[in-house]
């Protein structure tokens, strides 16, 4: 199946509203069908609640995993459950609510601004916009996630991240668009670097 991230379209009450497709994660057939196991019959919506998600990624149990691009508080990495609701504008971050799941790692969104998601070996990478850097993520099922940023302030803002097959985190840059005051010499770049060169518990 093919999914897409919608973000809210600054209109926020439509994250919650089922009949919209904004603020939604949506799950389809290739050709833009709707699945007959979806959560709701008719509809694309996988996943409701959401501000601004950006990023895709299962583990390798199956689970899909979602960044979440908060307002002015907390930004979001959820597992992403069918027919979730993830909270906005409700809650922003945890919000110990019975009708939301809260997200498994939440960050003060002035370190973060998530973007792009990739999963390789029980570790999340995320690519931080706002914070300008990449986090790890090592979600372990009996413990507290081990969170470590990497990078910070060398490279700009970080789009997109992908462990590649040749054993690199590929990430880039997204400098020129306007939104960095002075995108730095060759911006904007591609950036290659051997994952174990990360520190990495
Ligand atoms: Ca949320």
């Amino acid at each position: 199946m093919l999914y897409a991230t919608t973000g809210e379209a600054q209109s926020p009450n439509l994250s919650q509203d089922p009949a919209s497709l904004a603020g939604k994660i949506l799950r389809m057939t290739p050709v833009g069908g709707v699945p007959s196991d979806n959560p709701s019959r008719a509809s694309l919506v996988y996943s409701l609640g959401h501000r601004n998600p950006q990023g895709l990624a299962w583990d390798e149990r199956g689970r899909l995993w979602s960044t979440d691009f908060g307002d002015d508080v907390w930004d979001e990495l959820n597992r992403i459950e069918a027919g979730g609701n993830y909270g906005w504008p409700t809650v922003e971050g945890k919000g110990g609510k019975p009708s939301y799941i809260d997200p498994v790692v939440q960050w003060r969104t002035q370190e973060m601004g998530p973007s792009g998601l990739a999963y390789k070996d029980g570790k999340f990478f995320v690519a931080g916009l706002t914070g300008e850097r990449v986090w790890t993520v090592d979600v372990d099922d009996d413990g507290q996630p081990v969170l470590k940023a990497h990078f910070i302030g060398q490279h700009g803002r970080i789009r997109d991240v992908v462990p590649a097959s040749d054993g690199n985190l590929w990430f880039m840059t997204n400098n020129t668009d306007g939104r960095r005051k002075s995108p730095g010499p060759g911006d904007d770049r591609i950036l290659s670097v051997p994952i174990d060169t990360l520190d990495l518990e």
